[in-house]
């Protein structure tokens, strides 16, 4: 029974969620947190190993040649923290070289039961790792893993991939800020940002030629479908990708083909959407590495180190929270 009140709860949260992002007044948008159900996140992984798309990889690179580096700044006994765990292939790398010093508690913090699932089958064979996974929202589950800190154990947040990006401004700092204070003096995050880049290649990575990225748009409409009893006609839409140079963000739309009314039965509305209208589905931000800079300083932590990936414009922060 609990189960059940519980995912009722969840779908009547999306129902809310899209009901007021659909019936809005000007710019109709859907937010992006939805585009990870199990299908959506498959077909990120996907999008993840696209030659358009060197985010990810760029991202593994970096964390692959530098944990040694990363580990060897956080001296003693430190319990790692991942805000959005993923597959947890990338994270595999950092564990390994903590392992190698001493044993280490793992917390990875996901809303997806699946991922959590497939994060703890893919890292079970790192020695002296111990996996804790919370699946909670990322501030929620931060607070319970800085509530079983031990005396004298620092805490390291991982937030990879560039997640950040997808928080707009100053909904970024805000959120870092709000990380800082679970947070206490010396505690580390790491944080992953994709940066500024030529536009065409930018276009190239969110409108792959392959459709993937299409399709990952696409499913959002089609999980309101599943989910919310919706009749979206997929066809009727076509993703976009655009660049908005004033943001410096990749936004992503899905533009309708013509006028239209969806409705929605479980979150009991309908809306007429008119030709050439869009919704709007993810923001992308496309960070300088003085804007990193910024931001670390605006939340209340001090850059130790960085580094930045050769081939795809990329960096991985080390930021302290200073006193
Ligand atoms: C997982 C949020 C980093 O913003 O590049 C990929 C998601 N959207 N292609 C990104 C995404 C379209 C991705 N992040």
């Amino acid at each position: 029974m609990a189960t059940r009140a519980l995912s009722l709860d969840a779908v009547s949260a999306f129902g809310a969620d899209i009901r007021e992002g659909l019936t809005k007044k000007g710019q109709k948008e859907l937010a992006s947190k939805y585009l990870y159900d199990e299908l959506g996140s498959k077909l990120f992984e996907t999008i993840s190993l696209l030659p358009e798309y060197g985010l990810t990889r760029a991202d593994e690179r970096l964390l692959r040649r530098h944990s040694r580096e990363i580990v060897e700044r956080l001296p003693g006994d430190t319990m790692v923290a991942e805000l959005g765990s993923g597959s947890g292939s990338k994270t595999r790398w950092i564990l390994e070289a903590f392992g190698r010093r001493r044993h280490t508690s793992y917390c990875p913090i996901e809303i997806s039961a699946a991922a959590l699932a497939a994060c703890r089958r893919e890292l079970a064979d790192i020695d002296a790792i111990s996996i804790v996974g919370f699946e909670r929202e990322y501030l929620e589950g931060l607070l319970e893993v800085a509530g079983r800190r031990r005396v004298g154990q620092r805490i390291l947040v991982l937030f990879l991939g560039s997640t950040i990006g997808n928080f707009d401004h100053p909904a970024d700092v805000k959120f870092l800020k709000e990380i800082r204070a679970i947070l206490q003096a010396g505690d580390a995050l790491l944080l992953g940002t994709d940066l500024e880049k030529p536009v065409e290649q930018l276009i190239a990575a969110y409108d792959d030629s392959l459709g993937v990225t299409a399709a990952f748009n696409l499913n959002l409409l089609a999980r309101v479908n599943r989910e919310l009893d919706a009749d979206f006609a997929l066809e009727e839409f076509e993703h976009e990708a655009r660049f908005n140079a004033e943001t410096s963000s990749i936004e992503m739309h899905l533009r309708a083909r013509r006028d239209q009314r969806v409705t929605v039965a479980k979150a009991g509305f309908s809306v007429a959407i008119r030709a050439g209208e869009t919704i709007w589905t993810e923001t992308s931000h496309k960070y300088s590495l003085k804007e990193v800079g910024a931001l670390a300083g605006k939340a209340g932590f001090l850059c130790e180190a960085q580094w930045v990936d050769g081939e795809w414009a990329f960096a991985e922060t080390l930021m302290v929270a200073g006193t």
